[in-house]
């Protein structure tokens, strides 16, 4: 048995009950083989091995009061995955179905997503089953200064600085900084990213990951002489990474017509590409609701499909998931293949594509870019808020975007060469886990058996 195959085995047998985190062990461990079974190096220091272990995993009660004054109680997780090239660097996400396994899937992608970034962070993640649905602000605020109660001892400016992800904005982050700040007595900025503009937060961050995915997606088009420009785009959620990659999009030329949320999804043929429309989305938002179909309140001409997804149902030229894991599965890819329109499946959100479907893309021709690529302007945005409050000093909007810019544009050229380099040109996906991979290895092998 090789090498890969035998650690897949092991893995699989130790951590059974945890579905979406073999999912991307198995589809990042598959795409090494290249490097991992041509020199052994990498197998006598158990590199492999050691990656898909966790390097510290924090499980914990959080104890909070709802408006009721009835007690409730959640749990908390901070999964500390690779420390090789930087701090673990992750966000935390709020939403009822975090489990171990979500947390862990979303540790081990984000090491390989930071090492893309080029810039200096390690993996991790965190979160709670806590669900932010329906929730007064005093509620949250209560939840957030319990979590952090706990969470603050494992964090810190060179130790893990965790961000938002789903059910964690700007209100959450504040709450939390408050906490972590009262209990240390220290004004530590540099422990957490997303932060208010008025105590440390960065211009453009809201925007980055969004921005970032188009960015990446424009200079793919480049790549292959083509361009964004008259392309027809659904995207799916309706959070802030489905509104900063509309606003782009449209700048760029492109034509967004879909949106979706837990209640179906939205399609407008005329596209979701004016300034009302795209601010519309933030009001969608803030409104709580939840409800995609909130947009026909306002836009009435577009049509709304409940329950259901868009994928293969609607005229797109390429598929922008922002939405959530495992989004498209095996049905959404034969839909999308038999549709017949869609070229590209850029991926937004962390693993929207099951195995299966991503095999059945890529053999039946659709061009697929990986989340953990092109998603990686927000984490690589939270890293330079990092540097602005490390040097104290705060950057205009144009410097962030001056940096934002070329870490989108490289991490695209690193995995199209990585594919080259490895014998897998064109797949992109391969060559993001192959270029990710390289420096987080060569790390762990100059650093020893830790
Ligand atoms: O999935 C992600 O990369 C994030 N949720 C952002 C993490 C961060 O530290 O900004």
């Amino acid at each position: 048995m090789s090498y890969v195959d035998r650690v897949l085995e092991a893995t699989k047998a130790k951590n059974a009950n945890e579905p979406e985190f073999l999912q991307t062990v198995e589809e990042v461990l598959n795409s090494l083989r290249p490097i991992v079974e041509n020199d052994d190096k990498y197998e006598k220091a158990a590199i492999l091995e050691r990656m898909v272990e966790p390097e510290k995993v924090h499980m914990f009660r959080v104890p909070w009061v709802d408006d009721n004054g009835k007690v409730q109680i959640n749990r908390g997780y901070r999964v500390q995955f690779n420390s090789a090239i930087g701090p673990y660097k992750g966000g935390l996400r709020f939403q009822p179905n975090v489990n171990l396994s979500i947390i862990k899937f979303l540790g081990f992608e984000q090491t390989f997503k930071n090492s893309l970034t080029g810039l200096p962070i390690g993996g991790g993640k965190g979160g709670a089953d806590f669900d932010p649905k329906g929730k007064s602000d005093a509620e949250v605020m209560r939840f957030c200064q319990s979590f952090m109660t706990e969470l603050y001892r494992y964090i810190g400016i060179d130790v893990d600085c965790p961000a938002g992800d789903m059910g964690v904005g700007g209100r959450e982050i504040g709450f939390l900084y408050g906490q972590f700040k009262r209990i240390t007595g220290r004004y530590e900025a540099g422990a957490l990213s997303g932060k208010g503009l008025s105590y440390g937060g960065s211009l453009g961050r809201p925007e980055a990951t969004g921005y970032g995915a188009v960015y990446y997606a424009d200079e793919y088009f480049k790549s292959t002489g083509g361009s964004l420009k008259g392309k027809k785009v659904s995207v799916t959620g309706f959070g802030n990474v489905a509104w900063g990659v509309c606003k782009k999009l449209t700048e760029y030329g492109a034509i967004p017509v879909t949106i979706s949320g837990p209640d179906g999804y939205v399609y407008d043929e005329e596209g979701i590409n004016t300034e009302d429309k795209i601010a519309f989305l933030l009001e969608m938002r803030a409104s709580n609701r939840n409800e995609a179909k909130m947009y026909l309140e306002k836009y009435p001409n577009a049509k709304f499909v409940a329950g259901e997804r868009p994928f293969g149902k609607v005229k797109a030229d390429i598929y922008m998931p922002c939405a959530m894991q495992n989004e498209i599965r095996i049905e959404e890819a034969k839909a999308i293949v038999a549709e017949g329109t869609a070229k590209d499946v850029i991926e937004v959100s962390n693993m929207p594509t099951t195995n299966e479907a991503m095999k059945y893309l890529q053999e039946n021709g659709i061009i697929m870019q990986a989340s953990k690529a092109v998603n990686a302007g927000g984490v690589a945005c939270s890293s330079l808020e990092m540097t602005q409050n490390a040097e104290h000093l705060p950057w205009t909007t144009e410097e962030v975007d001056a940096r934002l810019q070329p870490i989108m544009r490289g991490i695209f050229q690193n995995c199209k060469n990585a594919a080259e380099k490895y014998g897998c040109p064109g797949n992109y996906v391969a060559g993001a886990n192959l270029a990710g991979f390289q420096k987080v290895a060569d790390a762990m092998l100059e650093q020893g058996l830790v």
